[in-house]
């Protein structure tokens, strides 16, 4: 039992009240152990600051964790996140800068608490042996961002947001960070007749070279990340998808700066499947990092639920396993528990859930690409791409003078076209999916 969670440890099939019935830590696949590959971080705010209040009610959950002063009440997260991510086993966390210490009445005394709290916040990870997979700054939440932070109207809420990103990169550095994410919460906008877009956008590319900057100067030696979203809280936000921001990043030359963070119920809220959203990442150079959660179809904002979805998992692992796994990425539950689950404890629950759904899709990713069939199936539709036509148009030497002689002297090319197959396709997942003896 901890001082926290009434919990012991969680491990793999141990019979108690809960157990990983997938997540076996240090099971290898394909060359790594389980906990290599899926690299599951905790989300700070998520699960040791929210109280489960929404639009029409207050918070369900008390974090305070028994702290009564507002500095004690800090502490105790860092104790209770320690506590919780050792009964699960989970190596890395995230945070946004204001998770972590509380906004005051100017930013020297704000950037105070933070220096005071992220010192201790540091040493308790550290005694735990946990490590900080982002960090990031909370621009979306205080008033003065209502117009947007790197994309304010406003010059001086645009340095105030130099600021605070300046800071969170000082803490991520400090804490030993692996990554630093943009998530633009306000950047976009409401009504297009108010807007200018195009400084607005050039606005918000030179913070992030600014912060590109200032990072490597100081010795920051992870990646930065940008985080798409398409809508929630703007009505439309700049960062839409995954090749909107790669659109963005090659026209202010921030490609090789940047790499993209993709949560799942982002994808979907932007029409994109999460699969998509990691594919498009991977083939442009841009993968990452992921926000693991669910939406649901029904609804239209991020409801942020645990990933329950092993179809879902296999297609993002697979993803994963075809990008060379995670470098400085990992697997952030940016995810929390529903507004009835109202003990502390069922946050457990919702880690367990969204752990093994997780190691499921990656058993199953590995089996895919294991059987061969369909990454066979998929060369062989390309197969044409390798003939001697094929090549010298890849190879840029092909004209449409070339390709028209060629077209009229075949007369026509139905016959060249073979089935997609989707349907055996789609059996075959299942099989790999669901046959017993996995
Ligand atoms: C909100 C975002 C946010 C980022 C971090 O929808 O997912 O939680 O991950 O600012
Ligand atoms: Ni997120
Ligand atoms: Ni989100």
């Amino acid at each position: 039992m901890g001082r926290f969670f009434d919990s012991d440890k969680i491990t793999y099939r141990s019979g108690a009240k809960r157990e990983f019935l997938w997540y076996d830590p240090e099971r290898v696949v394909l060359g790594k152990t389980m906990r290599e590959h899926l690299k599951f971080a905790a989300s700070y705010w998520h699960t040791f600051v929210a109280e489960g209040a929404d639009m029409f009610g207050v918070g369900v959950l008390d974090k305070k964790f028994g702290g009564v002063d507002p500095f004690d009440v800090y502490r105790r997260k860092a104790e209770a996140a320690a506590e919780f991510m050792d009964i699960l086993g989970i190596d890395y966390y995230c945070f946004h800068d204001r998770d972590i210490a509380p906004e005051a009445a100017t930013l020297a005394e704000t950037n105070r608490n933070l220096d005071e709290l992220s010192d201790y916040l540091g040493k308790v990870m550290a005694d735990h042996g946990k490590k900080l997979l982002w960090g990031t700054a909370n621009l979306f939440n205080n008033p003065r961002y209502m117009h947007g932070a790197g994309t304010s109207p406003s010059v001086d809420v645009f340095a105030f947001a130099a600021a605070q990103v300046k800071k969170a990169l000082d803490v991520t550095v400090k804490l030993g960070g692996n990554g630093y994410v943009f998530w633009g919460g306000r950047e976009g906008y409401e009504t297009l007749l108010n807007t200018d877009v195009g400084l607005e956008q050039d606005n918000m590319a030179r913070l992030l070279w600014m912060a590109v900057n200032y990072g490597r100067k100081i010795g920051f030696k992870g990646d930065f990340y940008i985080e798409p979203k398409p809508k929630e809280p703007t009505k439309h936000q700049y960062d839409f998808d995954a090749a909107t921001v790669i659109g963005f990043l090659q026209k202010y030359g921030l490609q090789n700066e940047f790499k993209l963070n993709i949560e799942a119920n982002h994808a979907t809220l932007a029409g994109h499947t999460f699969q998509h959203e990691l594919n498009i990442a991977r083939v442009n150079g841009a993968f990452g990092s992921i926000d693991a959660n669910q939406g649901d179809l029904l609804l239209g904002w991020d409801t942020d639920q645990f990933p329950s979805d092993p179809y879902e998992a296999t297609l993002c692992m697979l993803e994963v396993l075809k990008a060379g796994g995670f470098t400085n990425g990992g697997l952030n539950f940016d995810a929390k528990i529903r507004r009835g689950s109202c003990r502390l404890d069922d946050m457990l629950d919702g880690y367990v859930l969204g752990m093994d759904t997780f190691a499921l899709g990656l058993l199953t990713a590995a089996r895919i690409l294991e059987d061969g069939r369909l990454e066979d199936l998929r060369a062989d539709r390309y197969a044409s791409w390798n003939g001697e036509l094929g090549q010298r148009i890849r190879s840029g030497n092909s004209s449409l003078e070339e390709l028209s002689d060629y077209a009229l002297a075949k007369g026509d090319v139905l016959s060249s076209v073979e089935s997609g197959r989707q349907e055996y396709l789609e059996h075959m997942v299942n099989q790999l999916l669901f046959s017993s003896d996995k």
